[in-house]
């Protein structure tokens, strides 16, 4: 079965942690939005009862499954990206869920005030967001990942899991948005670092970044660089 990713086909934004999981366990996906006609047939989708919300949703069969960290619960189990046991299974979506928060909150950082509102009309608002989640916010979510991995060469158990994927993603897109703080910041968190290093260098994650189907970060992303908002004048 080919499933069938629907997701805005520019940017990375939380589609990315879909498709990096997809990617990881080889499994045979169409990114559909990125095809011809595809934004149409995804906003029908839309439409229809019980689909979704928004993007990004999976089509799994007959199965049509919303919310990053949802989808990413249903490909764990399908594609041994997560433990079996309860324990490991909830310890695992706990920390989707965690990385979840942060990526909403990179996201208000320029839109503090309202989505549908563009940038340049929230850009006090949007600096005073950014100067919190830098100097507070990225590290207290940092203190409780690296807390995890403490001793532990993956977040839950001794294999690699999608949030694993997902917090090499997050570090990603923080390097992007945030490039001065984050060089300033990653010494303090070494295992965090060594992760992400490692996940890279997966041969199915690594082919990935290489290739085509990897969005370059853009400014119409969740992850954005404005210089102004790391106190550039
Ligand atoms: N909690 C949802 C958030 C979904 C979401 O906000 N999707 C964005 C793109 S990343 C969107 O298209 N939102 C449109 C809207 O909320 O109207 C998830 O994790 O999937």
């Amino acid at each position: 079965m080919t499933y069938e990713l629907y997701y805005w086909p520019t940017i990375q934004g939380r589609g990315e942690f879909v498709r990096l999981a997809l990617e990881e366990a080889g499994a045979p996906y169409m990114d559909v939005a990125r095809t011809k006609d595809g934004v149409d047939a995804m906003m029908k989708w839309l439409e229809a009862p019980g689909a979704s919300y928004a993007p990004p949703f999976l089509k799994a069969g007959d199965l049509i499954i919303g919310q990053t960290t949802n989808i990413l619960l249903f490909l764990g189990a399908r594609h041994d990206l997560a433990p079996q046991d309860e324990a490991g299974r909830l310890r695992t979506n706990q920390l989707q869920l965690t990385i979840a928060d942060v990526v909403s909150e990179a996201h208000d950082t320029h839109h503090p005030i309202g989505m549908g509102q563009y940038y340049e009309d929230q850009k006090p608002e949007s600096k005073r967001r950014a100067k919190e989640f830098r100097a507070e916010r990225i590290p207290k979510y940092f203190r409780y990942f690296e807390r995890a991995l403490e001793g532990n060469r993956w977040l839950v158990g001794d294999r690699l899991t999608y949030a694993d994927l997902s917090l090499f993603q997050l570090v990603e897109g923080l390097r992007y948005a945030f490039p001065r703080t984050m060089k300033k910041l990653e010494k303090d968190y070494p295992s965090i670092v060594d992760l992400h290093d490692r996940v890279q260098h997966r041969p199915n994650i690594a082919a990935y970044l290489k290739s085509e189907r990897r969005i370059d970060f853009n400014e119409d992303g969740i992850f954005r660089h404005y210089p102004e908002l790391e106190g550039a004048a």
